[in-house]
């Protein structure tokens, strides 16, 4: 069994998809990056660099537990345990371990809104189109994800909090963004509802008692196809 100590953000998505697709069974604590719980005693003692994710694998290496930290090292870690994704020849094998590197330090979003700078290394909405090119000079014209989208409503997020009206119009915005840019074929929004046991990480379509927000006609509403 392998413990994953998790929440919602893209780093620790890449560890749940990596799971699933070795069909390997896990165990989830979340641990709330915006309280401060990475900063908890237990925690600290799994990742004294305090981050997310972190897993623990009850049955590693000599059959002894064993704790890896870092996304880029937990992906590899999994790949090795199961022979999957990680090709034995040494030249196709660092193939995946350059670009699993390059990606790993890519700079992330701060501000993901339609308006956000368009700064080179930025990953926002507005950049998209570089981001693309990006992508397409380095691996060709391959299919684009988009995760951790949502826009955080209040309260309490004070940091990245938008009002509920500004909420929906983003989401038209950004939608209308990824449609112009071809090749999106998955566009992952944050949460459906708000979450109750996360404090500052807000970005459902729906309050925690079922409330739907704005967004949730303008979602439903999307042109699809
Ligand atoms: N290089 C690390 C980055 C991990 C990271 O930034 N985790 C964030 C959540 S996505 C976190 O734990 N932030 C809490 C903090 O920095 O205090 C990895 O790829 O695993």
């Amino acid at each position: 069994m392998i413990d994953l100590y998790a929440l919602t953000s893209p780093n620790v998505q890449k560890v749940y998809i990596m799971l699933e697709e070795c069909a390997l069974p896990y165990k989830e604590h979340f641990v709330d990056v915006w309280k401060g719980d990475q900063y908890g005693p237990e925690f600290s003692k799994i990742n004294p660099n305090n981050k997310i994710p972190a897993i623990v694998d009850h049955d590693g290496p000599g059959g002894n537990p064993y704790t890896v930290i870092e996304s880029g090292a937990i992906l590899l870690y999994l790949a090795e345990k199961t022979g999957k994704f990680l090709p034995k020849d040494m030249a196709k094998k660092y193939d995946v371990v350059q670009w699993l590197m390059k990606n790993t330090f890519r700079r992330p979003h701060h501000d993901t809104h339609p308006d956000a700078p368009k700064a080179r290394d930025l990953m926002t909405m507005a950049n998209l189109p570089a981001i693309r090119a990006e992508v397409t000079r380095y691996f060709g014209a391959v299919p684009l994800w988009l995760t951790e989208y949502g826009y955080q409503t209040n309260p309490p997020d004070n940091a990245f909090g938008v009002s509920w009206a500004k909420q929906a119009q983003y989401l038209t915005e950004s939608y209308a963004i990824a449609r112009k840019n071809p090749r999106i074929d998955m566009f992952l929004w944050f949460l459906i509802k708000d979450e109750p046991n996360i404090g500052g990480w807000q970005s459902g379509l729906e309050t925690i008692t079922g409330r739907k927000k704005p967004a949730w006609n303008t979602f439903v509403s999307l042109p699809r196809g």
